[in-house]
């Protein structure tokens, strides 16, 4: 049995958090999970990350690239400094991804996704979306868009609309755990994730994309 707790970026307030939230061993947790408002707003500072989230701004691509990318293509809808906190915890064979947002554009949608490679200068760069049943009639040119294989329950969706501050928070539980090195980012885009056949998994343009290691 595989037990083990990944905190990716996360401040200490955040920890608080998402101890309460998701510490408790019951195993039927809520698929979407309701987070409270966050400390974020109690102490402002100034500074481009906002006060009680430790995470890694979005930029601009170029310049030196790290382990720890996060890159915003569309500097209106994602802008500069706008930040991402990625959680996840896997336990007894489910995962929980949590998602808290700041910074982003006020009131609009977004399309948030777990992909299989890692950011880079192009947004395709982060490859298509993570399952964990690989859709077989995939390829590099059409990726998977049958509901069966792109769904919300063998692909990560953290799908947000954002607040009038452009805050969002979301969570969602999977009933599998991550394959080791094949989840290496989550992707922001433009509209809320679609469903139908043909065109599930779509959600428009990739905005953003910061690395994350599940
Ligand atoms: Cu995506």
């Amino acid at each position: 049995m595989k037990n083990s707790r990944t905190i990716l970026l996360s401040g200490a307030s955040l920890i608080a958090l998402v101890t309460a939230a998701c510490g408790s061993d019951d195993s039927d947790a809520p698929a979407t999970v309701e987070t409270a408002p966050t400390s974020v707003e109690a102490s402002p500072t100034g500074s481009s990350t906002p006060p009680g989230v430790a995470g890694n701004p979005f930029r601009v691509p170029g310049g030196a690239s790290g382990d720890d990318n996060a890159f915003t293509y569309d500097e209106a809808a994602v802008p500069v400094g706008s930040v991402l906190d990625i959680e996840s915890e896997e336990e007894d064979g489910r995962t929980t991804i949590s998602l808290n947002a700041t910074g982003l554009a006020p009131s609009r949608d977004y399309g948030v996704h777990v992909h299989t490679k890692r950011c880079g200068s192009e947004p395709a760069d982060s490859g298509p979306h993570y399952q964990n049943s690989i859709d077989p009639a995939a390829t590099p040119e059409t990726p998977s868009s049958d509901p069966a294989f792109a769904n919300a329950l063998n692909e990560v969706w953290l799908d947000i609309t954002t607040d009038a501050n452009g805050k969002a928070q979301a969570s969602t539980t999977v009933a599998w755990e991550f394959r080791d090195d094949e989840a290496n980012s989550v992707v922001v885009h433009a509209k809320h994730t679609m469903t139908a056949p043909g065109e599930a998994g779509m959600a428009g343009d990739r905005l953003a994309c910061i690395d994350e290691d599940f």
